[in-house]
């Protein structure tokens, strides 16, 4: 449980026999942010992968070029960083674009 500080109702002292009542301070909590991830492997082409990078992901082609390369020496990269829904639906988008291409791509989300 978390517990908030809380503050007075009213700036005024109280007075001599009379309650004051507490409140908690509000919080809005913000929403959970997720990482995007591209895998490695070895077979999906290079020029598919900054394709990709460009078409779902709005990268220019010379990011998309420099993140592929990323993925390519070091297994993975972070692509985007977006709300629970904008993920799915990126890593949904890039694993069915890839499938109906007949290359093994992999996407993944990650809470950050
Ligand atoms: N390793 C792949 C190759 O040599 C290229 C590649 C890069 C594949 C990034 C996937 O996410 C990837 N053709």
């Amino acid at each position: 449980m978390t517990f908030y500080p809380i503050t007075m109702s009213s700036d005024e002292p109280p007075e001599d026999g009379v309650d004051v009542i507490a409140r908690p301070v509000e919080k809005t909590k913000k929403p959970p942010l997720y990482k995007v991830l591209i895998l490695n492997d070895d077979y999906t082409p290079m020029g598919f992968v900054e394709y990709v990078l460009e078409r779902f992901f709005g990268l220019d082609a010379d990011a998309a070029h420099a993140i592929m390369l990323t993925v390519h020496m070091k297994g993975l990269a972070v692509v985007g960083v977006y709300s629970h829904e904008i993920a799915e639906t990126k890593v949904t988008q890039v694993m069915d674009y890839a499938r109906r291409n007949q290359h093994p791509l992999q996407c993944t989300m990650e809470k950050e």
